[in-house]
């Protein structure tokens, strides 16, 4: 449905490259609407939850500390419009930044697996977990776009 949500972070490499505008460009530009937005350093807690699936993983302490020590924050953001979930990915490009695609963000901005800037929900699930454990109810924006009249249809 056009209600869809998707969590998309700016990583800290993504935030110190000073890319935040150039993703939020892309995903406001394309029709979705922000719902939620915060800078935030998550907690050891947080990340390990975020990324529990790959625990076990020999990158998996490195990125963690990533994420979480503070050499600058994380864009948290809730995006949605119609298939946010899927296009989000497509328009993040694959996990390892040299096999994405050319136009994809993390082709045309990063080469580093364990420095690909950005995060983006892979499913319906992950992104009810994720945008759940990143943000309070209240913190996210019910709003009408002006512009859903010309986007949608
Ligand atoms: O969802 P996505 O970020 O594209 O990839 P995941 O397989 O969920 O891995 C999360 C995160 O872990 C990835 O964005 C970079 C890092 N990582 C890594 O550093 N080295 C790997 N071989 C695989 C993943
Ligand atoms: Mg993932």
């Amino acid at each position: 449905t056009n209600q869809e949500r998707t969590f998309i972070a700016v990583k800290p490499d993504g935030v110190q490259r000073a890319l935040v505008g150039e993703i939020i460009k892309r995903f406001e530009a394309r029709g979705y609407k922000l719902v939620g937005l915060k800078l935030t350093v998550p907690s050891k807690a947080l990340a390990g939850k975020h990324y529990a699936d790959l625990k076990g993983k020999p990158f998996f302490n490195g990125l963690v500390d990533y994420m979480t020590n503070g050499k600058a924050p994380v864009v948290a953001m809730v995006w949605e419009g119609k298939d946010v979930i899927r296009q989000g990915r497509r328009m993040l490009g694959a996990t390892n930044p040299l096999e994405s695609a050319p136009g994809t963000i993390r082709a045309d901005f990063c080469t580093a697996i364990g420095r690909n800037i950005i995060h983006g929900s892979d499913s319906y699930e992950s992104a009810l977990k994720e945008i759940t454990l990143w943000f309070n109810e209240n913190e996210l924006a019910d709003w009408v776009s002006a512009n859903a009249e010309w986007t949608d249809a």
